[in-house]
């Protein structure tokens, strides 16, 4: 049998009204063969004197994502985008844009430039360009303050702001909401248009943007998006359209567009959005392999990530059951629950009524025999192997065959925690981070036996939970750990050598971290800190042991943020303020290891910190602990606050140079020894090759 393509643009004519339908999918990017089918429609609705109008619609889940990503790495063919736009504002019919699901960059430029516009009414409307480093380039800038004001524009051009159907009514940027068929209604629309008056968009007039709205637009932008470029040239660009003529600010716009789309900043951004919807799929299991059903959950340990894991699963919809050891941590483990919503309803985050809803579909109990419903049962009780590996027997022993055993370990060997199971096809692990209900970031673990299906279960399970989730393997620390603490150790290194706390924090936040790795450990607390290392001393190298600045600051009675003193001191505002105090006990530590301070560079602590980390994931990628380096960029810029804007720790390392990594990290190697620098074999390779990690 013959498979035919289907166009890509469909034409249909509903009375004297051509229909477009835009049929690409999954997500009606606007590539090629739809602009090409787009000019073919307006020239039929030219061309045939019988037709009285045109409505562009779509097939699919949602109207259109915009421009096609995948053609932004080549010259871009015509037709062009901004071409194809411009047709059709002044076209001498009406056309009318018929909006379902979404209408986002391009696609949104699309509807704008048309002579009216409906929508049903959970369409979603956004010009999401910043968020790939780039702007809106075929007339989003010059059209869309025209229809919505400067704000409005403000927010969606430079902020990539999302509206739904009823704010994009009273913004202005829709005509109508579609109360029944939004087909029918769009070709009404174009009956009753009047052929001699159809409004162009482009032909209104530009609203006030004056210089002094500019300035405290940019001032704002630059504190929330800092070190982003295309925020800025966000108002550069309105700020031009308000002053340039239509035609002439329509090609400065794409000429803009075009320009950005070279730049660091939108490869990293469009690296990371690739790499986000790559993290989602478990490398070496097919792409069609199925969810399974999560109806029930069970969680057993009513600690504080037991806790943290049943408000992420009851504010996901599910039902829990929560085992506790007795009936006096049970409780303990209610009253803490209810302590969280307590304080989202008086923060506003939910109402009473959401929270009863939410406790009704908890059961606490102490017996481990409620679990026998579950399709999934969290292991999360103390870090003791002995003792996961005995409660993960007894669970095993009581819940169905199908359940999925999960543990939830930050370290602990998980293909030895299998073995205590009858069901290994039906055993991985998760490590979620504390607080379980507010950090985004999950790491699902693999085994060796985990059957496939098994895996994507737990991808999607994790996402129900609102989590970014990145599969690992084992390994000890996994990912996030294991790199994290490696920037710890240079940390602790340069204080040894002669840096202070507020130059490394400094420096760090001046590279794009929110808050630097000494202002975070206050706000971990460093008595949880100095258990941690306490716990890993025996892994630690001699330097590493002695490093023990954190011990010597719980020892003076510095826990971090929570008492009010750690590396730094805090006030009543929570600004971390540096302590002469610190700088004393940091001589102390230098003067009884015989360290003599030095003067310690800022470009030495930023390439220690960071190419100590990017070392490492270097190994983890050797290892096969982690399927991609995108995989490791997720996770840092989603959860560890890395800059967005550079990609990630992996693709930064790929942007300046594995040749410059690796003869920083060799520099380094003769500094601080071999034992931390050594560089990994990939970015040795990298380096020698084609500069990537391959
Ligand atoms: C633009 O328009 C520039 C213009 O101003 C100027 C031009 C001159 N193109 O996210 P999902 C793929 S720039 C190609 O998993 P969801 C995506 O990679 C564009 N492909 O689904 C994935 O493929 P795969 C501005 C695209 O339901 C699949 O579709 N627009 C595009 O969670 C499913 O995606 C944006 O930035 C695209 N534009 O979310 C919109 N978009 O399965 C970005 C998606 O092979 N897109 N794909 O990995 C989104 O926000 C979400 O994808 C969307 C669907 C909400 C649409």
């Amino acid at each position: 049998m013959t498979a035919f393509a289907r166009a890509a643009v469909q034409l249909r004519g509903v009375g004297d009204v051509l229909v477009a339908d835009i049929d690409n999918p999954p997500v009606n990017a606007l590539s090629h063969a739809v602009r090409a089918g787009l000019i073919a429609a307006l020239d039929r609705l030219e061309a045939d004197e019988t037709l009285s109008g045109l409505v562009i619609a779509a097939r699919g889940r949602l109207f259109s994502a915009g421009a096609d990503i995948n053609e932004f790495n080549a010259d871009i063919e015509p037709p062009f985008l901004g071409d194809v736009i411009e047709r059709l504002e002044t076209a001498t019919k009406p056309v009318i844009a018929a909006i379902h699901g979404s209408a986002l960059g391009g696609g949104l430029e699309l509807a704008i430039a048309c002579h009216g516009r409906i929508a049903a009414d959970d369409a979603v409307f956004g010009l999401p360009e910043v968020k790939l480093g780039i702007l809106p380039g075929a007339g989003g800038i010059v059209r869309l303050p025209r229809l919505v004001g400067i704000e409005q524009a403000v927010a969606m051009i430079a902020e990539g702001r999302r509206i739904d159907a009823s704010e994009a009514l009273t913004a202005g940027l829709i005509d109508r909401i579609a109360t029944g068929d939004l087909i029918g209604e769009a070709t009404e629309m174009v009956s009753a248009a009047v052929r001699s008056a159809l409004p162009r968009t482009s032909e209104r007039p530009f609203p006030l943007f004056d210089a002094a709205q500019q300035d405290a637009t940019r001032k704002a932008l630059a504190g929330r998006y800092r070190g982003q470029d295309a925020p800025q040239k966000a108002v550069d660009l309105l700020a031009m359209a308000a002053r340039t003529p239509v035609a002439e600010a329509l090609r400065l716009e794409q000429a803009a567009c075009k320009a950005l789309l070279s730049t660091d900043q939108s490869r990293a951004l469009r690296h990371l959005f690739t790499a986000e919807r790559d993290a989602t799929r478990v490398a070496g299991v097919d792409r069609e392999t199925a969810a399974r059903p999560i109806d029930r959950v069970g969680i057993v340990g009513a600690g504080t990530m037991g806790r943290g894991i049943a408000v992420a699963c009851l504010d996901a919809g599910l039902p829990v059951v929560l085992v506790g050891r007795s009936e006096a941590s049970i409780e303990a483990a209610r009253q803490a629950i209810s302590k969280i919503y307590g304080s989202a309803v008086k923060r506003g985050r939910l109402s009473e009524t959401a929270v009863e809803e939410r406790l009704a579909r908890l059961e606490t109990t102490p017996v481990l025999d409620r679990l026998c419903e579950a399709d999934l049962v969290i292991e999360t009780i103390a870090e003791d192997p002995d003792a996961k590996r005995a409660v993960i027997s007894a669970i095993d022993l009581i819940v169905p065959e199908r359940t999925i055993l999960v543990t939830n370990t930050s370290f602990l060997d998980i293909e030895s925690l299998a073995q205590a199971t009858e069901r290994p096809g039906h055993f991985a692990g998760m490590h979620f981070f504390n607080p379980a209900n507010v950090m985004k970031l999950v790491e699902n673990v693999r085994t060796k036996r985990a059957a496939p299906d098994v895996l994507v279960t737990l991808m999607a399970f994790a996402k129900r939970l609102g989590k970014t989730a990145v599969m690992v393997g084992p390994s000890e620390g996994f990912v996030v750990n294991r790199m994290l603490s490696k920037r710890t150790r240079e940390a602790l290194f340069l204080l040894q050598e002669g840096a202070t706390p507020r130059q490394i924090d400094r420096v760090l936040t001046d590279f794009g971290f929110p808050v630097g790795p000494l202002a975070l450990a206050d706000m971990a607390g460093l008595d949880v800190l100095a258990a941690t290392r306490a716990a890993r001393l025996a892994a630690m190298s001699e330097r590493e042991r002695g490093a023990d600045i954190v011990e010597r600051l719980v020892a003076a009675g510095r826990l971090g943020r929570k008492n009010g003193a750690g590396y730094y001191t805090y006030g009543d505002s929570r600004t971390p303020q540096p302590d002469p105090a610190v700088d004393t006990l940091l001589a102390a530590h230098r003067a009884e290891r015989g360290i003599a301070a030095r003067t310690v560079t800022d470009d030495e602590v930023r390439e220690r910190c960071l190419f100590a980390i990017i070392n490492e994931g270097a190994k983890l990628l050797e290892e096969n602990a982690v399927a991609r380096p995108g995989d490791i960029d997720v996770l840092w810029t989603k959860g560890l606050g890395f800059p967005a804007h550079l990609g990630g720790p992996m693709h930064y390392a790929e942007t300046i140079g594995l040749s410059h990594v690796h003869s920083a990290l060799s520099r380094y190697a003769g500094i601080v020894g071999d034992e931390y620098f050594k560089p990994a074999r990939l970015i040795e390779q990298g380096a020698a090759g084609d500069g990537r990690f391959s």
